[in-house]
């Protein structure tokens, strides 16, 4: 009841924070994109951890104005280090927000004050959401697909569910999982299920972006195993925007 209270108050009072994790190209190093993570710094607990408080924010109805903060926030910041050779932001979107009234809404409005394209946006949804409504959560990210904005499974193979949704979602990217990069290259299991995302990817033409790649050693075994992209500690922990500013001219 305290988190709920406190978090209610820092969203009326905007003191919620986004920061963004870079994500880089694997054969050349680029950073091409940026995830956008929610921060909350409360004045007396410090930073709480997102894992804390969204499902708080789920549950109360909350995750929707914080929610579109972070959505506004995403498409302003990446409208600006798009001439800096940012292709994509990505935005963690919670199953309670796929199944509320006015999403599309909100993202049309984001798009357009920011003078985003659609392109540049990509929409990072959980397996779960296939297992709540498959058919509402097909039909609506078919629907902001067809506008052009990307979509990527997060999480990828931790769920639940089946690889069926990939034939109704045709989705843009798989975001493998950080618990099958942890011990690479070293745990056969772990190569195992990473070359198979790779090959399962592939021939499904996606791209996979590995999570929580921590040193160079996962890094040349994800990039010789066909995994295009990264994002992890080696690279970057999110950033607040004004630390992005050398980020994007320093990798080209
Ligand atoms: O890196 P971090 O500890 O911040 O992320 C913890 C979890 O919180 C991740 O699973 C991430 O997807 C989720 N998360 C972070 N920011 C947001 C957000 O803006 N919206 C939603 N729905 N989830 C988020
Ligand atoms: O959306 P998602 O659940 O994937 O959120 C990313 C989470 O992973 C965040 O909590 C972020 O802080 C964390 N994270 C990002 N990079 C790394 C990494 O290299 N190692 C570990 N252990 N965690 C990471
Ligand atoms: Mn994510
Ligand atoms: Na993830």
């Amino acid at each position: 009841v305290r988190v709920e209270a406190e978090l209610r108050r820092s969203l009326d009072e905007r003191t919620l924070a986004v920061h963004f994790q870079p994500q880089v190209k694997l054969s050349t190093g680029d950073v091409v994109g940026a995830e956008a993570l929610v921060r909350w710094r409360h004045p007396e607990w410090g930073w709480v951890s997102p894992g804390h408080f969204i499902p708080v924010a789920e549950r109360t109805g909350m995750i929707h104005p914080l929610g579109r903060e972070v959505l506004r926030a995403a498409c302003v910041h990446a409208s600006r280090w798009r001439s800096e050779g940012l292709q994509r932001v990505a935005v963690n979107l919670s199953p309670v927000q796929l199944e509320g009234e006015g999403l599309e809404e909100e993202l049309r409005e984001s798009l357009a004050e920011a003078d985003l394209p659609p392109e540049a946006l990509e929409l990072e949804v959980t397996e779960e959401v296939f297992l709540r409504d498959p058919d509402r959560a097909s039909r609506v990210l078919s629907r902001f697909r067809e506008q052009g904005i990307q979509v990527a499974i997060d999480d990828f193979g931790t769920g639940y569910s089946s690889l069926a949704y990939l034939k109704v979602l045709p989705v843009d990217r798989l975001k493998m999982d950080r618990s099958f990069v942890q011990s690479l290259p070293d745990d056969s299991q772990d190569v195992a299920i990473t070359q198979s995302v790779a090959t399962l990817a592939r021939e499904l033409g996606l791209e996979v972006v590995a999570e929580g790649v921590e040193t160079c050693a996962q890094a040349r075994f994800l990039r010789e195993t066909g995994v295009q992209q990264a994002q992890g500690f080696l690279y970057g922990a999110a950033l607040p925007p004004e630390r992005w500013e050398g980020i994007l001219n320093l990798s080209r």
